[in-house]
């Protein structure tokens, strides 16, 4: 089946102006009305290198409970014939591959974005039909990646337990521990004729346990917080991290997992690189039975990961 990618529509509807219905977004979710300009607090920064590790659990632990959203201070362009060797194929069970959003929203609205999905850990999880081939160190770069990638989750799944008053280990092994499995995508949101009409991504929280995120230089992600929607700054050299939904459920809804959609830019390509950290598809996830107790009885039913992927992704009840 022949997809049309958002990039090829670009180069047709960027001289016109104008953008096809599909892509404009009803009124109360196109960021020209809804993205609130007055005075925000800003998003929780922190500093991965602060010597006072007390100093570092408290402020993810605030993040993580107010925003479930926090940032560490601390391209590759392929050509459209290329992009299609790794399409993910149709109806296909796994996620994996080069694609566009078929399945449109609610109201019937797309995506402006085309993304690429592919493991980068553990290595026997790994399919490398879909790492690119190009550029040739592509696969050598991605290892050295998850290998660090790998450092900085260990180290804020650590924070995060310890920040629920629990054991350093215990929020990880809920999560799928060294079966967590690293899925990284690739967002490509093409130049944009109406920025102000339409979102890269709609609103959302991911699936994730945590999702670690790369943005290039062109601002778009947006993060909900007190009804409304606020601008992430980029920030050079910062990792973006997201509490997911499993991260949510593990803490019965002490962490919240963040609500966030990104906006497209008029003349420049924007692109980000987020790592979903997922437990194994066979993992149950639910609330952990330290955080339970009659008073504070389980909000979230047990799940093996692959029902709940399932069910969100069908827009089931959970
Ligand atoms: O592009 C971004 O900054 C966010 C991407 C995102 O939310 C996602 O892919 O789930
Ligand atoms: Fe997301």
């Amino acid at each position: 089946m022949e997809v049309e990618r958002v990039q090829a529509i670009v180069s047709s509807s960027l001289t016109k102006g104008n953008i096809p219905i599909e892509f404009i977004r009803p009124e109360d979710e196109q960021p020209a009305i809804t993205t609130f300009h007055g005075p925000i607090p800003d998003i929780p920064v922190i500093d991965f290198n602060d010597p006072d590790q007390g100093n570092v659990i408290r402020c993810m632990a605030d993040a993580s409970r107010d925003w479930g959203y926090s940032r560490y201070a601390s391209a590759y362009k392929f050509i459209q014939e290329e992009k299609e060797l790794y399409a993910k194929p149709h109806g296909a069970p796994s996620i994996e591959g080069y694609g566009t959003k078929l399945v449109r929203d609610v109201h019937g609205k797309k995506n402006w974005a085309d993304h690429l999905f592919h493991r980068i850990w553990p290595p026997t999880s790994i399919n490398y039909q879909f790492l690119p081939q190009n550029p040739p160190s592509y696969r050598e770069v991605n290892e050295e990646y998850a290998q660090e990638a790998r450092k900085v989750v260990d180290k804020v799944f650590k924070w995060l337990s310890v920040g629920l008053g629990l054991g350093p280990d215990v929020l990880k092994q809920g999560a799928g521990g060294e079966e967590i499995v690293y899925l990284m995508k690739i967002n490509y949101y093409p130049p944009c004729p109406r920025p102000d009409l339409t979102l890269g991504l709609a609103s959302h929280t991911d699936l994730s346990a945590m999702t670690v995120l790369v943005p290039n230089e062109v601002p778009g992600l947006q993060v909900f917080k007190g009804g409304l929607w606020i601008d992430a700054k980029y920030i050079p050299g910062a990792l973006i991290i997201h509490i997911g939904d499993q991260i949510e459920i593990l803490s019965n809804g002490k962490y919240k997992a963040v609500q966030h959609r990104t906006t497209v830019d008029k003349e420049k390509a924007r692109m980000s690189w987020p790592i979903f950290l997922e437990p194994p598809a066979e993992f149950v996830v639910g609330p952990l039975d330290q955080l339970v107790d009659p008073q504070e009885p389980p909000k979230y039913k047990p799940k093996k990961f692959k029902d709940y992927s399932y069910c969100r992704l069908n827009k089931l009840p959970q």
